[in-house]
């Protein structure tokens, strides 16, 4: 990829809007739009980072595009660290694609996925786990998976990071010590003392580890399905939980056939919610293919929401449900509650002694707040609920402190048993190796393509 010419994308969502910003990165922003804009000032008096308002026009026909605020950000200090220029224009997409082909006539290229970030990353503005989470920040579902992209932004994980670097350094200095001078006669620690130390930061790595399932379940959310017989109120509940209507609720069994998915925000966890036919006998052969799909789907969600008509008797429909998903992770709910009650939670012990039935109305909003407390306590267990602000979200860091606390261990094994220091040196540079691609200081281009690939154009 070449670094060292001049880029452009549009940087505000594709559709009409108030404002449209067109984004040029590169050496010869600033020439480029020295031939497009048109104001009383010359732009070689602009002052960095101020607005200035003008004209984009059309150096070919000399007619006016649009009335523009352009912002000149001179290198270095400007967010990739090379000349940037940004253009106010009026956000039409017809608007938008005509200054942008302007600017690329006038000698810019059209910028791929995530590469003003990459230039970011590339002239040391971020490292690679700040640019990941620029990105994080931008596909945030909810407040929670934003503050987590946040903290990572601000440097929280690099700085953790970095921590772990000087720790192994220190360790690997002594080591080096007497590799380099066996015979003279250096105080080396004790082979205990050492292996202490690096101990020390094998624990801290662990429990740095254990947040990960945590801040994957908050940045990449879990899959929830309901399921139960026809009419119990599984729509109703969908639409309740996602606070709109937005299935079809109506008092003929059999209502939904297809499922409907949607994210709902269940205390800061994004849940994709699956509505589903409900399940029964089927009489026809859609209605059968239509509740092998819900079987199948059930087999692989992460919470399943069983719902039951609290105004009814049990029934096989029912009981066959429970049965099949007892052993999953599962939320047990009585609908109805507002009217007359028919079943009883002593009956439903003796299928499911482990679980508590939550009564719900789906229709009125009752005990809805009782449910969302369950479905994040059958995902995010007590321990798990990490206050700290360092939570690791990306399998890239995970796999790399894994990677990093197995190497430690093997130098910490090598050290125990007594073996030549060389061996546990290798052990905790290749260790060093590993923490380093976390902030990408050991990261090759095709990782970069990788990781850059999956962001949006113009960021
Ligand atoms: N009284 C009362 N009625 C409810 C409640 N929840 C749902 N209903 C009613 O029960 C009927 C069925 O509701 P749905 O939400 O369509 O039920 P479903 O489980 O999706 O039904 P299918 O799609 O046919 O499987 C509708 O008439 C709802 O108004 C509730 O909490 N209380
Ligand atoms: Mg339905």
């Amino acid at each position: 990829m070449k670094l060292n010419d001049t880029i452009a994308a549009i940087s505000t969502p594709a559709g009409a809007g108030g404002i449209g910003i067109i984004r040029i990165s590169g050496p010869a922003s600033e020439e480029i739009s020295r031939l497009l804009f048109k104001s009383r000032r010359k732009i070689d008096h602009f002052k960095t980072h101020h607005l200035y308002h003008g004209e984009i026009v059309s150096p070919e026909k000399y007619t006016v595009l649009d009335e523009v605020l352009i912002t000149i950000m001179r290198k270095p200090h400007s967010y990739t660290g090379e000349d940037i220029i940004e253009i106010n224009c009026h956000g039409g997409p017809i608007i938008l694609q005509a200054i942008l082909s302007e600017v690329i006539k006038a000698g810019a290229r059209h910028a791929e996925p995530g590469e003003f970030t990459r230039r970011a990353f590339l002239n040391n503005r971020l490292d690679l786990s700040q640019a990941e989470a620029v990105s994080d920040m931008i596909a945030a579902k909810t407040d929670r998976g934003l503050d987590l992209a946040i903290s990572h932004l601000k440097g929280n994980l690099s700085e953790k990071v970095q921590a772990f670097r000087s720790s192994i350094i220190g360790i690997l200095a002594l080591l080096e010590t007497s590799i380099d001078f066996p015979e003279e006669d250096i105080e080396i620690p004790l082979t205990s003392n050492l292996a202490g130390k690096i101990q020390l930061i094998i624990d801290e790595l662990r429990e740095l580890l254990s947040t990960y399932h945590e801040g994957k379940v908050y940045r990449d959310g879990i899959s929830a399905v309901i399921a139960g017989k026809p009419n119990v109120g599984k729509s109703s509940l969908l639409n309740r939980l996602l606070g709109e209507k937005r299935v079809i609720v109506t008092p003929i069994p059999g209502t939904t056939r297809d499922f409907i998915e949607e994210v709902v925000n269940i205390k800061g966890i994004p849940v994709k919610l699956t509505d589903t036919a409900g399940i029964r006998d089927a009489e026809n052969i859609i209605e059968k293919e239509g509740v092998e799909l819900v079987w199948k789907k059930l087999s692989s969600a992460d919470v399943v929401i069983i719902v039951l008509d609290g105004s009814e008797k049990l029934t096989g429909e029912d009981l066959e449900i429970i049965k099949k998903n007892k052993s999953r992770n599962c939320a047990l709910v009585i609908n109805k509650s507002d009217l007359t009650h028919i079943l009883t939670d002593q009956e439903l012990d003796s299928f499911l002694p482990d679980i508590r039935p939550l009564w719900i109305s789906a229709k009125y909003g009752e005990g809805l707040s009782a449910l969302k407390d369950q479905i994040h306590s059958l995902i995010i267990s007590g321990t798990d609920d990490h206050r700290s602000e360092i939570i690791i979200t990306n399998l890239r860091h995970n796999t790399a402190l894994e990677k990093t606390a197995d190497l430690l261990s093997k130098a910490r094994g090598n050290v125990l048993e007594g073996i030549s220091p060389e061996f546990a040196a290798l052990d905790l540079r290749e260790s060093l190796e590993s923490l380093g691609e976390i902030v990408g200081e050991t990261v090759n281009e095709e990782v970069l393509d990788r990781i850059f690939s999956t962001f949006c154009i113009g960021k």
